[in-house]
């Protein structure tokens, strides 16, 4: 049988869900789109073949013709969404960050935990992106030795909003690495410290942070949001015993007038389209069986990048290293 999604919010992202499960994942179907700007919640169903359309998005999650929903609107809605999900007893799948507030964070696992199931799935979805994949089990077995490092840069080509600024590079754009490190590394945060070099534009300048894990492992990472020539996402893994970076992804190369060139993607959605679709054929596995995707990012992993982006935000402000405290894992995300 065919779930039955709704998706919310009709912008870049929700677009790029509605249209991989149109065009990748059958066993799906797509029930409404669900947009404030309805001429925007229009054009995504008529390009996908959805059924229906509406700009409530609390009626749309209560609806009996729907069976599961993806949440991609703006950041803030993330949580209370969510949270309309789990009481209405529906799978979500959450885009990032499921909310820049830990206590708020804290709100969404607490309404899982009551409810005793698991209901969301966070979309970090670089979890599943072949590269980190493989860092991962070179770590696992054994090929590097003792993890001692690792290095990311996460380029964008322009910032993403008129209003974007430094904090927000660490709200929005950084909960992806220190995500996807915490679940290479299977670590946790103990410091951050967040720096930004001089720009004439002082809104445009990348954020530099480093961290230390609780096993002593330094991370850095560089947010460039106006790298300007290309979305290009970096990291290596240094351990005791050998090193593993990403490769860039490109299929050809251009030789010509003496020198060679290959391409860059010009945001996310192509340069993670296979990762997304990974993740969303297993929320779609999710919703049939019940079971939570092994390696999946839970409202926990939510939870802990919204600690570390808090623990930044202060540190970038303040000039100083900040400890990250979190709270103690409960049994239910074990
Ligand atoms: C954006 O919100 C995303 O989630 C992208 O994956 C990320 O690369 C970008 O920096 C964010 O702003």
């Amino acid at each position: 049988m065919s779930v039955r999604l709704a998706i919310i919010g009709a912008g870049l992202m929700g677009a790029d869900h509605a249209k991989i499960f149109a065009d990748d994942l059958p066993g799906s179907q797509l029930q409404v789109i669900c947009d404030m700007d309805q001429a925007r919640a229009k054009a995504v169903a008529v390009a996908t073949g959805a059924r229906d359309v509406s700009n409530n998005p609390e009626a749309v999650i209560a609806r009996d013709d729907v069976d599961a929903v993806v949440v991609a609107s703006p950041d803030f809605t993330h949580a209370p969404l969510s949270m309309a999900c789990i009481k209405a007893g529906k799978p979500v799948l959450c885009e990032k960050p499921l909310s820049q507030s830990s206590v708020e964070c804290l709100q969404v696992m607490d309404e899982e935990m009551a409810r005793g199931l698991r209901f969301v799935q966070l979309g970090f979805m670089r979890r599943y992106d072949q590269s980190y994949v493989e860092m991962k089990q070179a770590l696992e077995q054994g090929q590097l030795g003792r993890a001692l490092m690792m290095h990311n840069f996460h380029r964008n080509v322009e910032t993403p909003a008129a209003d974007f600024t430094g904090a927000m590079a660490i709200t929005n754009s950084a909960p992806h690495e220190f995500d996807v490190v915490r679940h290479v590394l299977g670590c946790e945060y103990a410091a951050i410290s967040a720096y930004q070099p001089q720009r004439s534009d002082a809104r445009l300048a990348p954020v530099v942070m480093v961290l230390e894990t609780q096993e002593g492992q330094l991370i850095t990472i560089e947010v460039n949001n106006n790298a300007a020539y290309g979305y290009d996402v970096r990291a290596e893994l240094v351990g005791e015993a050998g090193s593993i970076a990403i490769n860039p992804v490109s299929y050809t190369r251009t030789d010509a007038k003496l020198a060679n060139a290959t391409a860059y993607e010009a945001d996310w959605r192509g340069r993670y389209a296979e990762a997304y679709r990974r993740q969303n054929r297993a929320f779609l596995r999710f919703v049939k069986t019940g079971n939570f995707p092994e390696g999946g990012s839970s409202c926990w992993d939510g939870y802990c990048s919204s600690v570390v982006a808090e623990a930044g935000v202060r540190a970038l402000n303040e000039g100083c290293k900040v400890p990250v405290e979190m709270i103690a894992k409960p049994e239910f995300y074990a």
